[in-house]
């Protein structure tokens, strides 16, 4: 009897330490909308495979994905040659807005954009990367603005930028700044952890041993109180 109450007591400190171990995990995109890439073919999301045509320069396009979440990366390109642009969606007659949807609602705390940089070309990193949350893909939140320096990457090359946020939603918008210059972009991804926190719990080792640790010591409690009532002094 004892034994069960003292569990009933553990029990919400055992929960929450298995709480706070719960870390964020990739989280995976269900469909992405923006408006295409520009002029040339390369510069294209290429393989989207939604709503709008891929081959359309500026076309707006939704309801599925494409090369930004395919998990290709491209490589370093000539200023000549387009056709190295292939991997990359490449803006510079628009404002990209992108908005995400993971499908749930998604406690949200890292986003990784895999940009690339060519001075030569005018091809740049965003001046400033704009994020909200949604739950309706409707009504988005207040705005978090990252500022960028131009040199988180290095020039004719490309790079990953991982931006800390927080915040929660099933949609998430980027509006990314390309201050009228050129933007190529291979990839976006995000980390998190689900929504709401009561979700089942990633229990690393450290929670599982605070947890036996917590057990043990219930258990002893118990354990001695009943042999203080069998033998009392
Ligand atoms: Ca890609
Ligand atoms: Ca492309």
């Amino acid at each position: 009897m004892k034994l069960k109450h003292a569990l009933k007591t553990v029990l919400p400190v055992l929960l929450a330490v298995l709480a706070i171990h719960a870390h964020a995990t990739p989280i995976s995109v269900v469909s992405y909308d923006m408006p295409n890439g520009d002029s040339f073919l390369p510069y294209h999301d290429n393989t989207y495979n939604g709503s709008g045509d891929p081959n359309v320069p500026n076309a707006p396009l939704s309801g599925s994905t494409g090369q930004l979440t395919d998990g290709s990366l491209g490589t370093s390109v000539a200023p000549s040659e387009p056709s190295g642009f292939y991997e990359y969606v490449l803006w510079h007659n628009v404002l990209p807005t992108v908005i995400f949807d993971f499908g749930a609602a998604w406690d949200v705390d890292q986003i990784s954009l895999h940009i690339f940089r060519l001075d030569p070309a005018a091809v740049h990193i965003p001046v400033n990367v704009d994020v909200s949350f949604s739950d309706d893909k409707i009504n988005f939140g207040l705005v978090t603005s990252f500022t960028m320096t131009g040199s988180e990457v290095a020039d004719r090359s490309s790079g990953w930028i991982d931006l800390s946020v927080t915040g929660t939603g099933r949609y998430l918008q980027l509006l990314l700044n390309n201050n009228g210059y050129h933007l190529a972009v291979d990839e976006i991804a995000f980390d998190g952890t689900q929504s709401p926190s009561t979700s089942v719990p990633d229990a690393g080792p450290g929670a599982l041993m605070t947890a036996l640790v917590l057990f043990g010591c219930c258990a002893w409690c118990a354990k001695r109180h009943a042999t203080k009532l069998t033998h009392p002094m």
